[in-house]
Parts: C-alpha cells; sequence; structure tokens
C-alpha cells in the first residue's frame, strides 16, 4: 500500500516538475520566485552550504480569489500581511545564523534554508511541499533543494490544516518535519503523519486543561465557537467529549467562516447573543478569529468571559484597547514565554532599500508605514475580502505617500517588533534546534553503532538520506537556551506547562496579560494551580466571577 502510494506521488510529482523551474541565486539571500506553475514568495540562503533546512510560515493571511473566467490552473496572489508570521519567519533566519556561529554544534557544517510563505492556505503549502521535493532539474524526489544544497526537514508549516496538507506529501518520503504550532491531536498519529514531529504540545491537553478551568471557576453552561479548520473541528470534538464526561453542558457550538459569510456569521453571532451561556469559549487561531470579534464589537455584545485558547490569547490583533469592553477579562493557556538574545537586533535590522527583489520585505515596509515604496510593482495593502456588510471590498489601494527610506522602525508600535511576548516565536527557534541536534547526532555516531543495518552502519554528512534523521529525532532531548528542556518524545509530542493568562487594562491603557496561574502536565500527571493571590479582571457589571449554570 505505502509503496503504491509513493509510487503515484512519484507519477504526480514528475509530471508537475515538466512544468517547474527555478530561478539561479544571484546574490547572498533573495527573494526566492519560482516560475512556472507554482508562484511561491519567500528566502532562500543555500548556496555552497550542504545542507539545508525548510521553512513554512504564514508570512499573509490569505490568497486572492481566482478570476474564474481563467482556464488554465494559475497559482494564487497573497494579501494581508502578517507581521507576526513575518517576524517568526525571521526568527528562523537568526537561529540558523545563531547555530552556524557556534562552535559546539555542526561544527564543520554551515547550515542554509529556504523558506516559502504559505499565504494561510492549504494550497500554497502543498506547493511548498512539493518544491521542497522536487528541487531541481530532476524528475524525481531527491531532497536537494532548487540550489543544489541538500534539504534535510522542513520547519513547519504553522495552522494545523496546513501541516496535515504538507505532511501527506512530506511523509510518503519520511522527510523530516518538525511543527511549532500545529496542535491538532491528530497529528500525533505515527500511522498517517510518519515523518511529523512537533515543540508544542497536543491539544488533548489543552482541551482537557480547559475543563479543568471550568471547574475549577464553577461553571456548568458552556457555548463553544471554532474555526471552520482542522485546528477548531478536533478541538471542539474533543472539547465536546470531555465536556459530557466532566458533566457540564454545552449550550451552543458554532464556527467562524473562513471565507465571509455573512448567514454564517450571523449564525454564530446569534448563538451568542441569545444564550443565556455567559461563558465562551474560543478555539481560533487569530487571523480567523478577527471578523468574528468585529462582529461582537459591531453588536455591541459585553458581558461575557471568553475563554481563550492559545492560538489567540497574546495576540496583538484581538488584545487592542478599543476592544476591551468586549474582550477584557478574558482568561486562556499560553504556551510559555522567553527571551531571544540578539533577535531584537536582528528584527530592526530590516529595510527595503538592501534588496530590491525582497518583495516581502518592501510589502512589510509598505504596509508598516502606509506608504508607496517607489518604482516597486508590490501592490499596496490591497484586501479583496467580502467585507461584513456583504459585499465585496476591493480596495487595490495605492497608498499617495510615497515611503521615503528614512521612516522609523523606532516609531512603530508593531507586533512584528513586539519581543514581550515570544511563545510560538520560541518554537520556531526549537524547531530549528531540533533538526540541528539530530543532524549533530547523526554526524557523531562512530562506526558500526548507528541505528541502520550493517550495510550502512553510520550515516556521514552530507552524505545520508533525510529520514535517517527521524531515528535521532525521535529520542531527541536538549536544553534550550533558556534552561528549559525539550523533549520531543517517542511519540513526537511534549511535557511542559501553560500559562494562564487574564485580559487586563494597564496604566497606560493597554492590554496586559496577567498570569494568574499554570497548568502542568507530564505523560502520566497534570495540574491546574490558580494562583492564591492572583487578582482576576472579570467583564461583568459587577466586576465579580461570572456564572454561567
Ligand atoms: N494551533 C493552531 C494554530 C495556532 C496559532 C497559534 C496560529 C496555534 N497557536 C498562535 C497563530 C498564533 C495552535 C493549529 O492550527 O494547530
Amino acid at each position: 500500500m505505502a509503496s503504491r502510494n509513493k509510487r503515484l506521488a512519484l507519477g504526480i510529482l514528475t509530471l508537475l516538475w515538466t512544468v517547474l523551474g527555478a530561478e539561479g541565486k544571484e546574490e547572498e539571500e533573495q527573494t526566492c520566485r519560482l516560475l512556472g506553475k507554482f508562484d511561491l514568495n519567500g528566502y532562500v540562503d543555500a548556496d555552497n552550504h550542504s545542507v539545508v533546512i525548510g521553512g513554512m510560515f504564514p508570512i499573509h493571511s490569505r490568497t486572492i480569489p481566482v478570476d474564474e473566467s481563467i482556464l488554465e490552473p494559475v497559482s494564487a496572489k497573497c494579501e494581508g500581511f502578517n507581521f507576526r508570521g513575518f517576524r517568526w519567519m525571521k526568527a528562523m533566519i537568526h537561529t540558523i545564523r545563531e547555530i552556524n556561529e557556534r562552535e559546539d554544534i555542526l561544527p564543520n557544517v554551515t547550515l542554509g534554508y529556504q523558506i516559502f510563505d504559505t499565504c494561510s492556505t492549504i494550497s500554497k503549502s502543498v506547493e511548498a511541499a512539493l518544491v521542497f521535493l522536487t528541487g531541481q532539474e530532476e524528475n524525481k524526489p531527491n531532497f536537494r533543494n532548487s540550489m543544489g544544497a541538500m534539504l534535510v526537514g522542513i520547519v513547519g508549516a504553522g495552522g494545523s490544516s496546513l501541516s496535515i496538507a504538507a505532511s501527506r506529501i512530506l511523509g510518503l518520503y519520511y522527510l523530516p518535519q518538525v511543527g511549532y504550532a500545529s496542535t491538532c491531536s491528530f497529528l500525533s498519529d505515527k500511522y498517517q503523519f510518519p515523518s511529523f514531529l512537533r515543540v508544542i504540545a497536543s491539544d488533548k491537553i489543552q482541551s482537557e486543561a480547559m475543563v479543568k478551568l471550568i471547574q475549577h471557576f464553577g461553571w456548568v453552561w458552556i457555548g463553544v465557537i471554532a474555526a471552520d479548520d482542522d485546528y477548531g473541528k478536533y478541538e471542539v470534538k474533543t472539547f465536546k467529549e470531555k465536556i459530557e464526561d466532566a458533566n457540564l453542558c454545552l449550550a451552543f457550538s458554532e464556527v467562524i467562516p473562513k471565507v465571509y459569510s455573512y448567514e454564517k456569521m450571523q449564525k454564530a453571532v446569534d448563538a451568542v447573543k441569545t444564550s443565556t451561556a455567559r461563558v465562551i469559549v474560543l478555539y481560533a487561531s487569530d487571523i480567523d478569529l478577527s471578523p468574528f470579534v468585529l462582529e461582537m464589537v459591531y453588536h455591541n455584545i459585553t458581558d461575557r468571559t471568553w475563554i481563550a485558547s492559545e492560538a489567540w490569547v497574546t495576540s496583538a490583533l484581538i488584545a487592542k484597547p478599543e476592544y476591551f469592553p468586549y474582550f477584557g477579562g478574558s482568561i486562556g493557556f499560553a504556551i510559555p514565554r522567553t527571551d531571544i538574545p540578539g533577535l531584537r537586533e536582528f528584527l530592526y535590522d530590516v529595510h527595503p532599500s538592501k534588496n530590491p527583489r525582497d518583495v516581502l520585505t518592501i510589502e512589510f515596509w509598505q504596509t508598516a508605514f502606509n506608504c508607496t515604496w517607489p518604482n516597486s510593482s508590490v501592490p499596496y495593502n490591497s484586501d479583496h475580502r467580502v467585507n461584513m456588510t456583504g459585499k465585496e471590498d476591493r480596495l487595490d489601494a495605492v497608498s499617495d505617500k510615497f515611503c521615503t527610506g528614512e521612516e522609523k522602525l523606532e516609531d512603530l508600535k508593531n507586533t512584528y517588533l513586539d519581543v514581550s511576548q515570544l511563545r510560538i516565536t520560541n518554537n520556531v527557534k526549537q524547531a530549528v534546534y531540533s533538526i540541528a541536534y539530530a543532524l549533530h547526532d547523526l554526524s557523531s555516531c562512530e562506526e558500526g553503532r548507528g541505528p541502520f543495518d550493517p550495510g550502512n552502519a553510520r550515516a556521514y554528512l552530507p552524505d545520508f538520506d533525510a529520514w535517517q534523521l527521524m531515528y535521532y529525532l525521535h529520542s531527541l532531548k536538549f536544553t534550550a537556551h533558556d534552561g528549559r528542556t525539550v523533549n520531543i518524545g517517542q511519540n513526537g509530542d511534549l511535557t511542559g506547562y501553560y500559562d494562564i493568562l487574564n485580559w487586563q487594562l494597564d496604566d497606560s491603557g493597554n492590554i496586559a496579560f496577567v498570569k494568574v496561574g499554570e497548568y502542568v502536565f507530564t505523560d502520566s500527571m497534570f495540574e491546574l494551580v490558580i494562583r492564591r493571590n492572583a487578582t482576576i479582571f472579570w467583564n461583568t457589571e459587577s466586576s465579580e466571577l461570572p456564572h454561567s449554570v
């Protein structure tokens, strides 16, 4: 069965390769745009490097719907610049540079990278997975990237739906893939996703933690709203099961549509409006959640306590002071926060004049400073979404102000530069480190002591197959820069803890994520601790703990 799958995939790849081409590399670091069928944006630095780590990040929020009158298949363009995803991508480059400077990890190897923008969509993630595998002008996957360097593993993709799609293809070849934000419990199934591992805990744990939190505060009557993707669907499914087991009651369960639909959105809004449940669990990544947040503001729905899943609990997109009357007092789970030395400086080192072909940096600059970069073809802030009134909102606006290049990043209050909440960003770092440590272990394995059959007793660097890394990744345990242990574990999942955060207003009128407790978990135990002296802000008329019974 597996080998039939492989042959089938090989056939597809062979076909696809004939329409694929790759542009050569001219500068040290350049925007990489592959010609032919696929149209992917990203970054590559791989010349003369023996080993390359691939990356997939949501640098845009969505693809632009393709004009239906076009008969040929075309690769969609993207819009909705995502500053947070841009920061994650930068964190990967920063980590690779750091590893290259270290003498204790892979001393004789320079790591390169090849990174693609997934535009938060499945189709782009699949395009990227195929380009990673086909790589260069050979009609079979050869685990070399388009610069001829060896591809050893992939960091990403972001959301579970994207990782699942990419993993279906990468898994056929056992190419290591380390997720930094994909939490779907489904991905723990090693039969379906043999080469997927992650540096973030599975949602199974968070659903359990949610129920414990709900019980802790004595709530019984709970609503749930989730994104219309694998993340939302699986989370809700497990959550419902756990709610039933705990004898709690579900008031309603609704979805937030991925593509704006007035009817679907109103169904969710009505459920919140009409239900007597005062406590509502929200499972969605921030990009999917923001249209729903606007609806809550529009309908002036206050006096609800939102339980935040990790995917939006510290999101700058949602935690805006103007939303505080509606979402203040939210309480939810966050993965551990850390500081990353040197990252701040690295993030500030960005300027569109450095490379005129770096379209992502140009778009970053234009969007951040609300101006048009002279002589560039990068569209300014286009938005093809159907808006809240149900009409399509085409604003291919060109800002009438030109960027001068003198704009100051210091003046910018933007999530890209905010290094106070490094959580997923740190996961990106640890995902890169996982692959690097596995490579290091593989390269220092003694003759005859490797995991492979005697004829192939030792895998030499760079002369080895990427799948051989899986052996080292499975048993990987290392200490991160902040002293924490990263343990990918046998089933590719983690042990660790969540911070429990509560949204309060600080003295300067911004939203502060105040830590009020922790949820600690290992394979065999878990514990919810709400700090005894913690002051929790509740968004109720009386400011007292809400009742939802
Ligand atoms: N898992 C979600 C995606 C996601 C995310 C995030 C996206 C998580 N945390 C933070 C943006 C920011 C958790 C998934 O789809 O698996």
